[in-house]
């Protein structure tokens, strides 16, 4: 058996499904596509600026040679219909299982070991977007799928659902066949429609400020009018990827390291009463607990705006008078602008005459001013 038959066969035996070899010089196609896409938007998030570090591996490895590309399955089970006994958010599919940089990086981390036993002294280097390096652009080099007008790196059998890691290796190895192009996606459109805030612009290009998924995963202010497309989504968004045809498969074995740990549909009202102690002890595995309690409780209180949830009211209604946060405050302030009763409407007139901070004296008035105008229909 080669080496790398040899390492790839290890590679599938620690868990991933998917296993490739790239070959380490720069991603000058994806160099020249992230210049093109900064350009035309407003910039790129939650990743390095540098765009020579992001498609540069010998920049984290001098001596890289080669690169094994992996990618790992996290389908879960479909999650059945939401009950309707009290306001409830929901979980991406990412969101619902183990933070997949925990998971994939143990993964990797063994096989990382069985490749210095194979090859002793080597160097070996894993990222699971704890780099600069573009993930995608590593796994579609390395021939485990091509890029969807949907940004994401797809392959024809396991669809979307996947996790995206790569090993620099500083000895050489033959490379798979690269996967690039539109080919896979001919002319279907389904993802650019079915995203409700037209993030995706265009094919492969994203417009980040109205993704749902990085409005659900930032803590910068998110505009009164992107707010109701949240809907009742409490991290990450799988439109785009729900709609594709490629990720419609039921898939029969499912990778144990990535059973759903969450309620699919948590109820919203006991998040707004998480204590910090709660947050991280809940949450420690997940991958929301990057962004922390105040983006979660932000997004449940925005869904239970959006449910118009009137029991919500007294819950909000003490957020906003006495929660420290000024973005908590604001944006009960407006959850309560469209619950629309009438305890709310008592809040809100309590909060005008004793907030201090601007930014949500101005939700405070925008949501009085709302509940004025529907009393006067
Ligand atoms: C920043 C980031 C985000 C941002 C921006 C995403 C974006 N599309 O730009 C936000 C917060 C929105 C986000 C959301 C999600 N993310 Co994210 N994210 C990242 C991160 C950290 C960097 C991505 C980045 O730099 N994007 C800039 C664009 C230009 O590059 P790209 O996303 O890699 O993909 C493009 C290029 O590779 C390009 N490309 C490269 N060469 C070439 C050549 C040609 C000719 C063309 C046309 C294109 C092209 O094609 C792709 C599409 O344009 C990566 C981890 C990493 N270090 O790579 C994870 C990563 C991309 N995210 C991931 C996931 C799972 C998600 C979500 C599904 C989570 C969720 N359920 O909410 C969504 C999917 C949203 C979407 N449709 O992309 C996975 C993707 C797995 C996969 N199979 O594709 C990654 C790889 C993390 C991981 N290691 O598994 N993410
Ligand atoms: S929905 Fe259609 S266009 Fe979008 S990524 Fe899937 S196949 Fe490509």
């Amino acid at each position: 058996m080669s080496l790398e038959a040899k390492i790839l066969e290890m590679a599938l035996e620690e868990g991933c499904s998917l296993a490739g070899i790239a070959p380490a010089e720069p991603l000058l196609a994806a160099r020249e596509h992230l210049l093109k896409r900064q350009k035309k938007g407003p910039g790129l998030p939650f990743s390095g600026k540098d765009i020579l570090a992001r498609t540069d591996p010998s920049l984290l490895l001098p001596e890289v040679k080669s690169i094994l590309a992996l990618s790992f399955d996290y389908r879960t089970p479909p999650p059945g219909n939401k009950p309707a006994d009290t306001p409830r958010g929901r979980w991406s599919r990412f969101a619902r299982v183990r933070d997949y940089h925990q998971v994939v990086g143990h993964k990797m981390a063994r096989i990382c070991a069985r490749i210095t036993a194979l090859k002793p002294g080597a160097a070996c280097k894993a990222y699971v977007d704890t780099g600069p390096l573009l993930d995608r652009a590593i796994a579609s080099r390395a021939g485990l799928g091509f890029f969807g007008k949907n940004n994401c790196l797809l392959n024809e059998k396991l669809g979307s659902f996947t996790f995206l890691g790569e090993i620099l290796l500083d000895f050489p190895l033959e490379p798979g066949s690269e996967k690039t192009g539109p080919d896979g996606c001919h002319r279907c459109r389904r993802c650019l429609d079915a995203c409700p805030t037209a993030a995706l612009t265009s094919p492969y290009c994203l417009d980040h400020s109205r993704c749902l998924s990085y409005l659900s995963q930032a803590s910068e202010y998110i505009h009164p009018g992107l707010r109701p497309y949240m809907a009742d989504g409490l991290y990450g968004c799988d439109l785009c990827q729900e709609a594709c045809p490629y990720n419609q498969e039921k898939r029969e074995e499912i990778d144990e390291d990535f059973l759903p740990l969450q309620d699919p549909y948590p109820p919203l009202l006991p998040l707004l009463a998480l204590s910090k102690k709660d947050f991280a002890a809940r949450y420690q595995e997940s991958p929301i607990f990057w962004r922390g309690r105040s983006v979660l409780q932000r997004n449940a209180i925005i869904a239970l705006g959006n449910m118009k949830a009137r029991e919500a009211e007294p819950r909000l209604g003490r957020l906003l008078l006495e929660d420290p946060r000024p973005t908590i405050r604001g944006y009960s302030a407006w959850a309560l602008g469209e619950t629309g009763g009438s305890p709310g409407f008592r809040f809100l007139a309590r909060a005008v005459e004793r907030e201090k901070e601007p930014y949500v004296l101005q939700e405070i008035t925008d949501a009085l001013y709302r509940h004025q105008k529907a009393n006067s229909l």
